[in-house]
């Protein structure tokens, strides 16, 4: 029986995030017919989800914002350094009203699955609401951060006081006051929350697995001066972010930590620590990710501050992170989050040391003694860049799922597109730039990008695009020769696919840097779309 569509879409693009938001925008403005589904009740993507008290950005607002509208760059506001949750999920709901986008949103829904229809060359889209959409193209701006993830603690599903996990925060918020909370997990999340509830609870308890290199962020409002010399240049600052190798402005270090004394070395790590921005102290020489020895440097010095911050000197050394370089774990920016452990009512438990064993209707349990909580808070991360693409049941050419394609790990050409995938377009997906850049230039260069490729097959009267296998192949050959001539592979991060039990260990984005990247692309395009097979 023919299959019976509720929809006839030029474009179905899954999520409502930035990255949804603007191909909507974008491609609507190209004259094509677009849907955004989200399981969302309204706009923003994982500033919709992450509402955590403390959640925050740690790449400078006037930089994390849209630039391809000027008027919109000049008009909007940003009231501190680094932006709130509130405040970039305010941003984003004025992009949706600004472009009149909800009409094109559908909120609440699910995709479920994504089937080739090699004959007709169009994907068949179901949603959990029933909707059966024909469509020629599908865009998967799904997030790289939004399969959150609990860990895998016998007893968990036990616990009878109130638990949340940071990426699932209710939106009226959590009272912690007077109350006995735990926090597990010590990465971005938990280090950003952990000083706000430790401001209002009774007994904060924060359950570290492994510890984290973290840097003060400095935070303040911002001064109308220095919104006036951005704006003033906004072209040039977006530019400069474009060409950099994290996409974001800052200075370009031209000499290793090595070649320098030790005097020196302490000064500008100083500087940076002052500086409260990821890019100033791992910026501060050009060897800090490639070379152990200079990363070492970098790594005492942060060690030697946690212990003159942190008054305890079992707690100062139980907070010094040893088994992985700087960096290599997504390091972390914070406010107050050491100086939170000088506070009585908070307490590290080391579970290096002694590990949980269970959890109970009450309580946590180590290998040494169990304590009573009223509120659990899950910080443990997400089953990150692949966790929310092949939970949707995709089948290519043939037949072939996404998902077990991708057994052994993703592989993409330039994280955009997937062998035996015609038609469908991954927005900041592995072996791309993604979580190692500022996301908002990732996300712009990826839509229209993208939004350009749609509209060349219109032009061009073709109907289909897809990655060869070998250039597949040689991108995938590319980016792992990247990632061996840095120190990421040396830990066992998210970023290695390595806090996922069975996930394979692969370093899952594209290290070779923002602005080369787009360089690549770009000379794709014009080399006639080389790698890429285009068909009518
Ligand atoms: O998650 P994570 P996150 N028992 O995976 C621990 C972005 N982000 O939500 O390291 C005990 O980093 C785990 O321990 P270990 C940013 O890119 C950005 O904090 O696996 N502990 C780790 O400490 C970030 O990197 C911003 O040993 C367990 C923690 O849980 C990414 O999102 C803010 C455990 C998980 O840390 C993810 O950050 C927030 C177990 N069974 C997030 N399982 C900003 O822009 C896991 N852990 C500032």
């Amino acid at each position: 029986m023919p299959q019976k569509f509720t929809a006839e879409l030029d474009v179905v693009v899954v999520g409502a995030g930035f990255a949804g938001m603007y191909l909507i925008h974008k491609l609507r403005g190209l004259g094509y017919s677009v849907r955004a589904f989200d399981t969302a009740s309204d706009v923003g993507g994982t500033w919709y989800w992450n509402r955590y008290p403390g959640a925050r950005c740690d790449v400078r607002s006037l930089e994390y914002s849209f630039s391809f509208d000027p008027e919109l760059e000049q008009s909007w506001e940003w009231s501190e350094k680094f932006s709130t949750q509130p405040e970039i999920l305010r941003y984003a709901n004025h992009i949706a009203d600004r472009y009149n986008l909800r009409p094109d949103i559908q909120f609440n829904t699910r995709i479920e699955s994504q089937i080739w229809d090699d004959e007709r060359a169009r994907w068949t889209v179901t949603t959990s609401n029933g909707d059966v959409i024909d469509a020629q193209h599908v865009v998967l701006a799904v997030g790289t951060l939004s399969a959150p993830k609990l860990p895998e603690i016998p007893g968990i599903e036990t616990f009878k006081g109130e638990w949340y996990q940071t990426q699932k925060f209710p939106k009226e918020g959590v009272n912690f006051f007077g109350k006995r909370v735990a926090v597990i997990g010590t990465g971005s999340s938990a280090i950003q929350c952990i000083p706000e509830i430790a401001k209002t609870c009774e007994q904060l308890t924060v359950f570290q697995r492994t510890p984290n290199f973290s840097f003060p962020a400095g935070n303040r409002p911002l001064g109308r001066q220095e919104v006036d010399a951005t704006k003033s240049d906004y072209a040039g600052v977006r530019q400069e972010a474009r060409e950099s190798f994290f996409g974001q402005t800052g200075p370009v270090a031209t000499q290793s930590a090595l070649e320098v004394s030790e005097e020196e070395r302490t000064r500008k790590y100083q500087e940076g620590w002052n500086d409260g921005q990821l890019i100033s102290i791992l910026g501060a020489y050009d060897d800090l990710i490639t070379n152990k020895e200079a990363n070492d440097s970098v790594a005492d010095f942060v060690r030697d501050k946690i212990r003159e911050i942190v008054k305890d000197p079992v707690t100062a050394e139980a907070l010094c992170p040893y088994n992985h370089p700087v960096g290599t774990k997504r390091p972390c920016l914070d406010t107050g989050y050491y100086n939170t452990f000088n506070m009585p009512h908070v307490r590290l438990v080391d579970l290096l040391k002694n590990e949980i064993v269970e959890i109970t209707e009450t309580s946590i349990r180590t290998t040494a003694e169990e304590i009573e909580f009223d509120i659990i808070i899950y910080a443990t991360g997400f089953d990150a860049m692949t966790g929310s693409i092949v939970n949707i049941d995709t089948h290519g050419r043939d037949g072939v799922s996404l998902k077990e394609q991708w057994k052994d790990g993703p592989a993409t050409y330039l994280g955009l597109m997937v062998a035996g995938f015609p038609n469908l377009f991954t927005v900041t997906g592995p072996q791309s730039p993604s979580v190692l850049s500022n996301m908002m230039v990732s996300i712009e260069q990826h839509v229209d990008w993208i939004a350009d490729c749609i509209d060349h097959l219109r032009k061009q009267g073709l109907r289909t695009i897809e990655a060869t296998p070998q250039a597949q192949n040689e991108w995938v050959a590319h980016t792992n020769e990247v990632a061996a001539e840095t120190l990421y592979p040396l830990a066992n991060s998210w970023y290695m696919g390595a806090n996922v039990p069975g996930k394979p260990q692969v370093f899952l984005p594209y290290i070779g840097g923002v602005g080369l990247y787009r360089e690549k692309c770009d000379e794709i395009v014009e080399a006639g779309y080389k790698g890429f097979a285009l068909s009518n």
